[in-house]
């Protein structure tokens, strides 16, 4: 049973308990991080935290903790749990307040941390390659609630991931409300064209991915010019190859999007080799 930090306490996994007022619950009010630790190290805690408070500040959320503290919880959690390799959640609600939306009811953020495991896609699923669909749903508007905020509304990439998982797809792509290239639902996405990786960039409709910006400084070490560019569907569907990258998925290839083969059909060289670089960085970075 994991022990999960809440505000302050320890409690065994079935005693981790928020309150049903409290407004992470009520209204998806609050924002969170998904982190990894390799061989007992956290990969990239600073650029976690830095987009966890990042998020916290758009929202206008005052988290009552330094993020030096913050770094010591995360470390503590999987120490505390016995994990070497994990994975950590980390929470920041509104806090405990009334049945209004009125956040000044809400007299001080609730904040947990989970340190477990997560095995994203099957491992026979990552080795032939994902499975794609382009989503009716589209990534929130970027000057709406903007998604380079990590907050608790995921619903539209929720129901992205059911209409995916409905046509008989693993995951699915999902597009900006122009129609441009997004993200997956929990994943940002690369092309590979002619040693050329192409990614959306930061400031268009995404989640500025940790693993995103890794894979972006190991692209020259590969032999590989990087973009960051505006994509369509078209770009993705005349690509040698189509990969996602995220904390929890790491760097994983697409051989399908809307039934057409990307490249081959399986999952590409470069992937692969990037893939690699990725693995050796996570164990290797301090
Ligand atoms: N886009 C979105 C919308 C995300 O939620 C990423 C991109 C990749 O970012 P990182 O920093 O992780 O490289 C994410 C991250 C899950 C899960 O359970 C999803 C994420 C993180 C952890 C778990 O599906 N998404």
């Amino acid at each position: 049973m994991p022990q999960i930090w809440i505000d302050g306490k320890f409690y065994d996994g079935d005693q981790a308990k928020i309150s049903v007022f409290d407004h992470g619950v009520l209204y998806g009010d609050g924002v969170f991080e998904g982190i990894r630790a390799y061989g007992g190290r956290v990969f990239r805690l600073k650029q976690h935290l830095d987009r966890l408070y990042a998020s916290a500040k758009a929202i206008w959320l005052d988290i009552p903790m330094t993020q030096d503290a913050m770094a010591d919880l995360v470390n503590e959690c999987i120490k505390i749990n016995s994990l070497s390799d994990a994975y950590v959640r980390l929470v920041v609600t509104r806090g405990f307040g009334d049945l209004g939306l009125d956040p000044r009811k809400c007299k001080k953020p609730t904040i947990f941390c989970i340190a477990d495991k997560i095995a994203l896609f099957p491992a026979e699923v990552a080795k032939r390659g994902l499975t794609m669909m382009t989503a009716p749903t589209p990534v929130n508007h970027r000057e709406g609630l903007s998604p380079r905020i990590k907050s608790l509304n995921y619903l539209a990439h929720i129901l992205a991931k059911i209409e995916a998982i409905n046509a008989g797809a693993d995951e699915a792509l999902m597009l900006e409300s122009t129609g441009e290239v997004a993200e997956g639902v929990g994943e940002n996405i690369f092309c590979v064209t002619n040693h050329t990786l192409r990614t959306p960039p930061a400031y268009s409709g995404i989640l500025r991915g940790v693993t995103r910006d890794a894979v972006i400084e190991l692209g020259p070490s590969a032999g590989l010019e990087v973009r960051e560019e505006s994509l369509n569907r078209y770009d993705l569907f005349t690509a040698d190859e189509v990969f996602l990258t995220g904390t929890a998925a790491e760097v994983v290839g697409v051989v399908k999007l809307d039934g057409r083969k990307i490249g081959c059909g399986s999952v590409g060289k470069v992937t692969q080799d990037l893939a690699a670089r990725f693995r050796d960085l996570v164990t290797r970075e301090r």
